[in-house]
């Protein structure tokens, strides 16, 4: 029996608190149907896993915003994005969720077997407590005074009044959401993975891929492994989520860290997937037979969970074992962004075309074919009304479809519906087509993950054949020679054919309609099979003289008028202009300049380049680290509230500029003498500002 390597392709778990937009169809699912799709038309055996993502904070903060229990969230989601998706045929062999039980069983195991091996740590943290709830209270869960503006209505991380970002301990008079007490510090323990374990056996699984991987996902990849991994909790004091498998009072009301559980899905859904077609242990020719290949695709925010933590994990899991050895990923094939008419698109602030709500509108086939002819591949691209206007107009109604009517028309009324000659192997090498050409351009493509490039590869034959049907004139040609206008629409069948099959990994559904009014019986999903090359069909003529065609042909795809794209346009005028009303804003804010002071006031600052010689966090103030930085001769402690931007270890060896003659201050019983110098970027995020020099240590700035 001949052997075919299987495949498994895995797509990123979208959390199912939301619709899934147009962005996540182009970096996630598109490619990786598009993938699926080509490798089944050459007779791969290859399996599609997917399903959503119904842990962690992004689904217990959306149910409090909307009033409803986490379980509504997840059903509501994943039934909406499984539709979604469903019309937009992506294709899953199996489409699981998070909350099923053989998943909860699978990352318990997971946890039990790296537990049973000592490599986890274990860590504790002073954290508040809620008596009556039971239960721990994570920032969002404690409200309190503001100690800056004295709201008394302060969330945990933030005071909505003033801005002001918080930790609970700083709140005044801290109280919990859930029920009226008073809540208490106590230690809470938490589970470690230690990433730093694995640094070596990363760095050479990374390498090994070097020349393979995209440039994105390997630099973004080894700045992690270069600054050197650390341990990451991997346990949350939650209600939500998947239990410890431990019976020890510690791990009481303790779930898995959602990503620790999440990538574990790729697994589990694929043991669902195996159960339900009747063979159980399948899934484990897909991870345990090295000879699998394993492809995850994924959004540029994902990579270092996808290259670094879901490796590390398997790498445990692996550790000291004979058998049962989990395979790790061949490929990680992550995507930029796709924007939205110039800008980035945004869940929270509404900007966004959701996918169910764009299908209601436009067929699918025209989506994705406008979508893998805009795929992010290396860069973020752009999708516009007006491209897709353009595209569908132009591409697909002016040139593919108008091509396989005309073939079939004609045919229809001038040769009685049938392929009236032969067209021989010398006939079928058409001018500007390569036949064997194309089909390795295709394969390079599709295996290369060009898919812009395999699309238009399938674009240019449908101008190639609208410009062998116009220029041969068969109409006019009929006059005096019918056995060469026959001879011309022998040809321009065959290409409608050819490119049924080119096509059908962007657009299976216009796919299945042109082989129907070609009268072909067999649609190309019933002609798939292991071991078969279907796409190889287009070395030579598959319709011979006689061949009878369906009797009436239908119009492929509709223009869209301008009327229809009047109403998105005047919603994205909306939301643009609502956007740069809010940058105005921010700009003028951030422009407020403070009153003017003299050369002489400025001068009375001392600033100078110290070098952070060691740093700790401080217990109880979860923002602040405590630094002992060198400053030419003297040592002094300055705290600094970036413990949420910089681990300790990062800031070890770094040089800071210093205000050097700051009154002396006393936080949480700390003393600081001087503070250091950093800048906020948007979404709150700090950025030390770092001199960069040789022998500057202890100089002063001016
Ligand atoms: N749900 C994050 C995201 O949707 C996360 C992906 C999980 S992949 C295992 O971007
Ligand atoms: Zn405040």
């Amino acid at each position: 029996m001949q052997h075919i390597k299987r495949t498994l392709v895995t797509t990123a778990l979208p959390y199912a608190n939301g619709p899934v937009h147009l962005g996540h169809l182009a970096g996630v699912y598109l490619p990786a149907d598009l993938y699926v799709r080509y490798k089944r038309l050459k007779g791969d055996n290859i399996i599609h896993i997917g399903g959503s993502d119904e842990h962690g904070v992004p689904i217990t903060l959306t149910a409090e915003k909307e009033g409803i229990s986490p379980r509504d969230v997840v059903d509501r989601y994943h039934g909406m994005n499984l539709d979604a998706f469903t019309k937009c045929s992506i294709a899953f062999d199996y489409y699981g969720r998070t909350t099923s039980a053989i998943h909860h069983s699978t990352a318990q195991e997971f946890f039990t077997e790296i537990e049973n091996k000592g490599i986890f740590t274990r860590k504790t943290e002073e954290q508040f407590f809620d008596k009556k709830a039971n239960r721990f209270l994570s920032d969002r869960y404690i409200t309190g005074t503001c100690p800056i503006c004295s709201n008394p209505d302060a969330n945990g991380d933030q005071c909505e009044q003033c801005g002001t970002h918080l930790s609970p301990l700083e709140l005044i008079n801290p109280k919990s959401k859930l029920s009226d007490a008073i809540p208490e510090l106590r230690e809470t323990l938490h589970w470690y993975f230690p990433l730093g374990r694995f640094q070596g056996e990363l760095e050479r699984y990374v390498q090994s891929h070097d020349k393979e991987w995209r440039a994105n996902v390997i630099n973004y990849t080894k700045t992690w492994l270069n600054q050197g991994l650390n341990d990451r909790a991997i346990t949350r004091d939650l209600a939500w989520g998947i239990k410890l498998p431990l019976e020890t009072p510690e791990a009481f009301g303790k779930v898995l860290y959602v990503w620790f559980d999440a990538v574990l899905g790729y697994i589990s859904f694929t043991k669902e997937w195996a159960a339900q077609s009747g063979q159980p242990e399948l899934w484990r020719d897909y991870w345990q037979d090295p000879e699998c290949r394993m492809i995850n695709f994924i959004g540029k925010d994902n990579v270092v969970f996808h290259t670094l933590m879901f490796p590390a994990i398997l790498m445990a899991w692996n550790e000291g074992r004979k058998n049962g050895l989990f395979n790790l990923a061949d490929n990680v094939p992550a995507s930029e962004f796709m924007n939205f008419e110039g800008r980035k698109f945004s869940k929270s602030r509404n900007y966004a075309v959701y996918l169910g709500e764009f299908l209601e509108k436009f067929p699918a086939d025209t989506l994705r074919y406008s979508i893998a002819m805009n795929y992010p591949e290396n860069k973020d691209s752009d999708f516009s009304w007006q491209d897709f206007q353009n595209r569908t107009n132009g591409e697909l109604a002016d040139t593919l479809g108008n091509f396989i009517k005309r073939s079939i028309d004609f045919t229809n009324s001038r040769f009685d519906g049938m392929v009236p000659s032969d067209c021989t192997p010398e006939e079928w090498k058409i001018p500007g087509i390569d036949w064997n050409e194309t089909l390795e351009k295709l394969d390079q493509a599709f295996e290369g993950f060009h898919f812009r490039e395999a699309t238009s590869t399938g674009m240019d034959i449908a101008r190639t054949a609208n410009r062998f049907l116009t220029e041969s004139e068969p109409w006019k040609v009929i006059k005096s020679d019918r056995e060469s206008a026959a001879k011309t629409m022998a040809i321009s069948l065959n290409l409608c054919y050819a490119l049924a099959l080119v096509l059908y990994p962007v657009i299976p559904e216009t796919s299945g309609r042109i082989l129907a009014m070609l009268g072909v019986e067999k649609n190309i999903d019933d002609q798939l099979a292991p071991g078969k090359s279907c796409i190889a069909q287009i070395l030579t003529p598959q319709l011979a003289k006689g061949h009878q065609l369906r009797e009436n042909s239908e119009i492929l795809f509709t223009k869209i008028e301008d009327s229809e794209l009047a109403p998105e346009l005047k919603k994205i005028e909306g939301l643009l202009a609502q956007a740069e009303e809010r940058e105005a804003k921010n700009e003028a804010e951030a422009m407020d300049f403070s009153p003017l002071i003299s050369f002489d006031e400025f001068s009375k600052v001392d600033l100078r380049v110290a070098t952070v010689l060691d740093c700790q966090k401080v217990k109880k103030a979860g923002k602040l680290l405590k630094l002992q930085v060198k400053v030419g001769s003297e040592t002094r402690q300055v705290l600094a509230g970036i413990a949420k931007h910089y681990t300790p270890e990062e800031m070890i060896g770094k040089n800071v500029l210093l205000v050097a003659n700051l009154a002396e201050r006393t936080i949480l019983n700390e003393v600081s003498q001087g503070m250091i110098l950093a800048v906020e970027g948007n979404n709150g995020k700090l950025f030390l500002l770092e001199p960069a020099g040789n022998g500057i240590n202890g100089k002063k700035i001016q």
